[in-house]
């Protein structure tokens, strides 16, 4: 900011722009029923901010930010977060943009192409501008998420703790429980526990970081529900309900599974039904030693 007490020197701003316009993309955003099944169109126009004088002066990309990316960033926002309102879309887009280097501010605006209102109308949109101030200044929300973990291939108690480590914001950990495994082939008994997350991650994030922490456990995927060095499976997060291609929460199957209520309920019993245990299958659980962490 220029002192003002700096009379005769003026301060030089540089705000370049590097602008996309009109990218398309389809996607299931809005509060109406029907558009919480139908995918629908939706355009985004990306202003980034960015200092390109360096870049200017040498014609290198390592200088600049690569518009590839950001229009990546965007378009998978809005194909792969089912979210309710455009102005979450459009805030979750500045999010990820200011991530890549060199991002000072973005503006985004997101329209809706076929909004669903009787009136004949090109497009609804919201427009939104964060810099990377704001980023800092606001930080994201925490909410409570369940995750629960399943080994039953290799050393379990050793992935289990792997798994557990490797979550971020872990807040409770459960009982350990040793069970019969549930559906697929033949294989081992499991161990399973589930745990509480204070988490800043967005539900799509923690799926990821789920699925990375489960690779770094050499887990392979040949047969659906067979033995697994470590499974890392989103029960809750908040009181979210998510059906999208990747991603289900509540965790389909998880009311009906002992391996997982049980532990859930060392955590958090005012979450599960009253009668879950009377209504489950009784047995194929045992209490085991806690995971040494
Ligand atoms: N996916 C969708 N929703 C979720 C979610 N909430 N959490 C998708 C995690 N993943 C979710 O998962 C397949 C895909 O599900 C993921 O890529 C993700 O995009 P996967 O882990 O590759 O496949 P899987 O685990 O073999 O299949 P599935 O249907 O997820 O099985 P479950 O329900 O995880 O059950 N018996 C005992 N005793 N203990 C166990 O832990 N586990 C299973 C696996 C079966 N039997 C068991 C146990
Ligand atoms: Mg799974």
């Amino acid at each position: 900011m220029p002192d003002p007490a700096d009379g005769d020197q003026e301060a030089v701003v540089t705000i370049d722009r590097i602008e996309l316009a009109g990218i398309r993309a389809v996607g299931t955003i809005g509060l109406l029923p029907e558009e919480r099944v139908r995918a629908q169109p939706f355009e985004i126009d990306l202003v980034i901010e960015v200092d390109v004088r360096e870049a200017g002066r040498t014609d290198d990309l390592e200088y600049s930010v690569d518009y590839g990316v950001a229009i990546e960033l965007a378009t998978k926002v809005i194909e792969n977060e089912p979210t309710l309102l455009l102005e979450r879309v459009a805030t979750r887009i500045t999010e990820e943009v200011l991530g890549l280097a060199r991002v000072e501010a973005v503006e985004v605006v997101v329209r809706k192409l076929r909004p669903p209102v009787p009136q004949d109308i090109a497009s609804t949109g919201v427009r939104v501008r964060r810099t990377q101030a704001d980023l800092r200044t606001r930080p994201r929300e925490t909410t409570t998420a369940y995750v629960a973990l399943g080994s039953n291939l290799g050393d379990r108690r050793d992935h289990l703790r792997h798994g557990v480590r490797s979550l971020p914001g872990v807040s409770a950990v459960s009982h350990l429980y040793e069970t019969e495994p549930v559906g697929g082939p033949e294989q081992g008994a499991y161990l399973n526990l589930v745990v509480e997350l204070a988490t800043d991650l967005y539900p799509w994030e923690l799926l990821d970081r789920c699925l990375a922490i489960e690779a770094g456990a050499g887990r392979e995927r040949s047969v659906r529900w067979g033995a697994r060095t470590l499974d890392l499976d989103v029960l809750l997060w908040g009181d979210a309900r998510i059906e999208s291609e990747r991603l289900t929460v509540p965790h389909p199957r998880m009311w009906e599974r002992r391996f997982v209520l049980a532990p859930l309920n060392d955590l958090a019993p005012q979450l599960l039904p009253e009668d879950w245990d009377r209504r489950l299958p009784a047995g194929g659980i045992a209490r085991v030693d806690d995971l040494e962490l």
